[in-house]
């Protein structure tokens, strides 16, 4: 039984092996041009998908046209022979085509997206990240002044924003965040702020569109009263986060 099972695999060998030794040359060569370039590249144009290890493929494509590669993928192989598949787990682009790498999105090994990083002024500093769960869209954090660190998030929840803190003084570190403002979110829209005026984390003062609510509670999309206590109840504490 076993044998008999073995033997297309045998047989798909043999033809393999009767190749010409030439036609293998040559795809040994090509392949290993084309690696090589693409490390070169790699090394070069920002790149930031991991390829060396032996559990892995990598592939370019021209989307531009110009006949230089603008987008990377690595691939996973899972999986024994003869039954092996490739999972994207990592893709990289050069937006704007000056040859430097602006966004790369990884994924886990089923090829859900997991984290995109990009760098959207073309500074060659990544200033956004997008972290997904579930392959669902869940924070973003921003460098809006481009001074290398964060200063803005935003929450998600089943795709929409819901929250965002901002750190308006600058007092953030890269292992602590220091928000000063806080914005709520109702239907895509912001209904509420919070500002810490003394920096002592706590918020001081809030405004709210109270327009806007009443807009939306007519339309049924929030449940929130349009007058009560909420803002007296939250003041002095930052949400948790
Ligand atoms: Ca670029
Ligand atoms: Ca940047
Ligand atoms: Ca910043
Ligand atoms: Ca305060």
């Amino acid at each position: 039984m076993t044998a008999r099972r073995m033997t297309p695999f045998l047989v798909l060998s043999l033809i393999v092996c009767a190749c010409s030794g030439s036609d293998r040359s040559q795809r040994a060569r090509a392949a290993h041009d084309a690696h090589a370039r693409s490390r070169s590249i790699g090394q070069e144009d920002g790149g930031r998908c991991e390829a060396s290890t032996p559990d892995r493929e990598e592939s370019e494509y021209d989307t531009s046209g110009d006949d230089v590669p603008d987008v990377r993928k690595v691939f996973l192989r899972v999986g024994q022979p003869p039954v092996v598949r490739l999972v994207l787990i990592c893709r990289e682009a050069d937006l704007n085509g000056d040859g430097i790498k602006d966004v790369v999105r990884y994924y886990n090994d089923e090829g859900r997206p997991q984290r995109e990083e990009s760098d959207r002024n073309f500074d060659g500093q990544m200033d956004e990240i997008t972290t997904f769960e579930e392959g669902a869209i869940m924070e973003q954090a921003f460098d809006m002044n481009h001074d290398g660190r964060v200063d803005t998030k935003i929450f998600f929840e089943e795709g929409r924003p819901f929250r965002a803190e901002r750190d308006l003084a600058g007092r953030s570190t890269g292992t602590s965040w220091r928000p000063d403002r806080w914005e709520y979110f109702e239907g895509g829209r912001m209904v509420r702020m919070g500002t810490d005026l003394d920096g002592d984390g706590s918020v001081d003062r809030w405004d709210r569109n109270q327009e806007l609510r009443r807009q939306l509670q007519e339309q049924g999309e929030t449940q929130t009263p349009i007058v009560g206590t909420d803002i007296d109840a939250q003041a002095g504490g930052p949400p948790e986060s």
